[in-house]
Formats: C-alpha cells, sequence, structure tokens
C-alpha cells in the first residue's frame, strides 16, 4: 500500500517537472514572445509550484493520519479544540503564503500597467465583427484601416476545408515596428469587445466611451494571432486580430505605401465611375462589410437583419438609402458607415445593392455624390 502510494506521488511529481512536455501538448500557457509575457509565465509556474508543493504536504499530512492512525489501530481522535496556539499557527503560515505571492503578482501586474515611454500609439477600436486601427503618431501618423477576417466562407460552411490559421486570418493585419514600446488605446464602436494577443500577454476590454491602455515591445518579426474575448454578439468567434512585427525599415516603407493608397483613394472619388466598375467594387464591399449581417445572399436573417433583396429602402428613393448607408439606424446593429467606408466604398456598395438580388432599379451612385453628402 506505502510503494503504491509512493509509486502515484512519484508520478504526479514527474507530471509537474515535465512542463516543457505539457506545453507541447497544450496543456500549459503559453510563453508568449514579449519580456512581459515571460513574466507573466514565469509568475504562473512560480503559482502552481506552490501550490503543488502546498498540495503535496496538505494531502500527504492527510493521507498519512487517515492511514496509520486510523480507528482500527486503536487511536482515538484528538482534540485541538480552543487551542490558541493552533488558531494563531493555521492563521499565520496562510498570511503569509498569501504575501508571499502576492509580491511577485504585484510586482508583475504594475510593470504591465507602466503605459510610459512609448516610441508609437495606436488606436485600436472594436466594432460588430471588425477592428479598426489608427495610427497616431510616428511614421504612420494617420494611417488608419479595418481589419477584417479573410477565411473563405466554404471552409465555415465545410469543416472538411478547415485551412491551417482557421478563423484567424484577417484581410489587412495590424503592423508594428519591433523593438519598440507600442501602446495600445482600446476603445469600442458599439457593444463591448476584448482586444487579445496571447504572445503579448495583452488581454484589453474594449468599452464604448472608454479608452483602455495596453503595450507590448514585440522582439521578433512574425505574425502574432488573437482573437476578440468578449462575447459581443453572432459574429463574436469571427473577429480575429492578426499582428505583424517587422523591422524598422520594412515598417516605414509599408506606412508609405499605406499612406499613397489612402491618397489614392481620395482621388479615385472625384472621377466619374462607370456602373460595372461600380458594381464589382460594391459586391467586394457589401461581402467585406455588410454581407455578415445582410447575408451573402442579401436575404437578411428574419426578424434581426432585414433582407436587402426587395428591400424597400434599397429600391426607393436613392438619397434616403445613401442617408441609411451614410448615417445607420441609431439604437440598432446598422451602423452609420460615413466614418468607416471612402466615398467610392459607399458609392459602389449603394449601387451594388440596388442592381443585385433581383434589385433591379438600374441607377448608379457617383462617389461624387456622397461626397457632397458629408
Ligand atoms: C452589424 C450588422 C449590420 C451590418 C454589418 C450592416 N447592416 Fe445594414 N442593417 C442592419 C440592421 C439591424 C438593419 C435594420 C435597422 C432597423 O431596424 O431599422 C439594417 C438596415 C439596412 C438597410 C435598410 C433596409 C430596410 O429595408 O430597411 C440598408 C439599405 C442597409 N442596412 C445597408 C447596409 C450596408 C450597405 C451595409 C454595409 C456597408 C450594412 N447595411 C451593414 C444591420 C447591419
Ligand atoms: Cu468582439
Amino acid at each position: 500500500m506505502k510503494k503504491r502510494f509512493a509509486g502515484l506521488l512519484a508520478g504526479l511529481v514527474t507530471l509537474a517537472l515535465t512542463q516543457p512536455a505539457l506545453a507541447e501538448f497544450g496543456l500549459n500557457m503559453r510563453q508568449g514572445v514579449t519580456d512581459i509575457s515571460h513574466k507573466v509565465y514565469d509568475l504562473h509556474m512560480l503559482i502552481t509550484y506552490v501550490c503543488i508543493g502546498l498540495a503535496v504536504l496538505v494531502f500527504g499530512a492527510m493521507f498519512y493520519s487517515i492511514l496509520n492512525h486510523r480507528k482500527s489501530k486503536g487511536h482515538e481522535a484528538a482534540t485541538f479544540h480552543e487551542s490558541t496556539t493552533l488558531e494563531i499557527v493555521w492563521t499565520i503560515i496562510p498570511f503569509i503564503i498569501l504575501i508571499a505571492m502576492a509580491i511577485p503578482a504585484a510586482k508583475t501586474l504594475i510593470a504591465m500597467e507602466d503605459n510610459s515611454d512609448s516610441d508609437l500609439t495606436i488606436k485600436v477600436t472594436g466594432y460588430q465583427w471588425k477592428w479598426r486601427y489608427e495610427y497616431m503618431d510616428g511614421d504612420a501618423q494617420g494611417v488608419s484601416y479595418f481589419s477584417i477576417l479573410s477565411t473563405p466562407r466554404e471552409q465555415i460552411e465545410n469543416a472538411a476545408a478547415k485551412g491551417e490559421h482557421y478563423l484567424l486570418e484577417v484581410d489587412e493585419p495590424l503592423v508594428v515596428p519591433v523593438n519598440k514600446k507600442v501602446r495600445f488605446l482600446v476603445t469600442s464602436n458599439d457593444v463591448l469587445h476584448s482586444w487579445w494577443v496571447p504572445d503579448f500577454a495583452v488581454k484589453q476590454d474594449a468599452v464604448p466611451g472608454f479608452i483602455n491602455e495596453a503595450w507590448a515591445v514585440v522582439k521578433e518579426p512574425g505574425t502574432y494571432r488573437g482573437q476578440c474575448a468578449e462575447l459581443c454578439g453572432k459574429d463574436h468567434g469571427f473577429m480575429p486580430i492578426n499582428v505583424v512585427a517587422m523591422n524598422d525599415s520594412d515598417f516605414v516603407k509599408w506606412a508609405s505605401e499605406k499612406k499613397s493608397a489612402a491618397a489614392a483613394a481620395a482621388g479615385a472619388a472625384d472621377k466619374e465611375w462607370s456602373k460595372a466598375e461600380l458594381l464589382a467594387k460594391g459586391e467586394a464591399v457589401y461581402g467585406k462589410t455588410c454581407a455578415a449581417c445582410h447575408q451573402p445572399n442579401g436575404k437578411g436573417i428574419p426578424g434581426v437583419f432585414p433582407a436587402i433583396e426587395g428591400s424597400p429602402v434599397a429600391t426607393g428613393p436613392v438619397d434616403q438609402h445613401i442617408a441609411v448607408v451614410m448615417n445607420g439606424r441609431p439604437g440598432t446593429a446598422m451602423q452609420a458607415f460615413a466614418g468607416q467606408l471612402n466615398d467610392l466604398d459607399i458609392a459602389a456598395v449603394v449601387t451594388y445593392q440596388r442592381n443585385a438580388f433581383g434589385n433591379n432599379v438600374g441607377d448608379v451612385v457617383q462617389p461624387k455624390q456622397i461626397k457632397a453628402k458629408r
């Protein structure tokens, strides 16, 4: 009996000591790629070992007593009633253990909360169901875009077709330079979201009307993936986060490309567009921005998201249609897209909605018309 117990104990200890093996199985927490994530990991391991030590001591004493001091051997229950010494001892020992654990925990928390002296600030805004990134300063100042799930529909509908980074891939990742302290200002445009990148040990709630801070210094170039970590509606599981860390020179290059693309898009708004161009562009915008709610086939979800097919708005006066898209319907999930899409995108998607799904209105909306309404 004693042998078996010792065997069990040895097994548990080996299990605890071979934690790198556990990490490979994905049972342990990941170590991440920043100093803070390593601190968090070390803290987690330290506390785990303290817990294992305590468990071995407490259960060891308990099982030893149960086995060796059992009644059938003639032992009688001891009485510790009103023993002041014991009361003090079993209050003080846990107190010391708690303080001993609180000190490293508080140190790590304080380091995490130190948002000072950042090199770069990026505003992160949660939307149903995508993220917006705005560069507030540095080389990419003024750059702003949405980052939207890019896993193809086929993979979502057919489990066998799942790719390697299923539901963890986006059209445009957040780009940060390596070895720079990047500060994130996290907020939301609609409901509660949470910006979570496990490799950075960053998980920050996105709350409408509030700005929360987080930061990371990424050391290695690479792609780091995360997700929204706050239940935020129907497509909560479909708003992943991709962060690409790159060398400083690559980052500067990326920033200038982004800026010239934005300038080109602004110029495109003054041009006259053909119906075919607008429809093609509109279909792409619809698929990326509207289909999550109104569905790829334009049929919506009855009682939740209205159909675009045969919609009185999408087949009615064009000005009202544009107004709904630009200003949204306050108090509903229909957001104001004026601040999210540029003139060309809005003109294209409205043109598309009026001429797709059997809505053969036949008219065309030019970006100029949208520009005039801003
Ligand atoms: C997050 C979900 C969501 C997204 C994304 C969304 N909509 Fe909507 N949309 C709604 C809801 C909900 C309504 C109904 C609002 C109401 O109750 O008045 C609506 C209504 C509309 C209407 C009026 C339909 C009618 O018959 O009343 C139009 C037009 C429309 N949306 C266009 C768009 C366009 C264009 C996009 C993409 C650029 C888009 N929507 C993206 C949720 C969404
Ligand atoms: Cu969310």
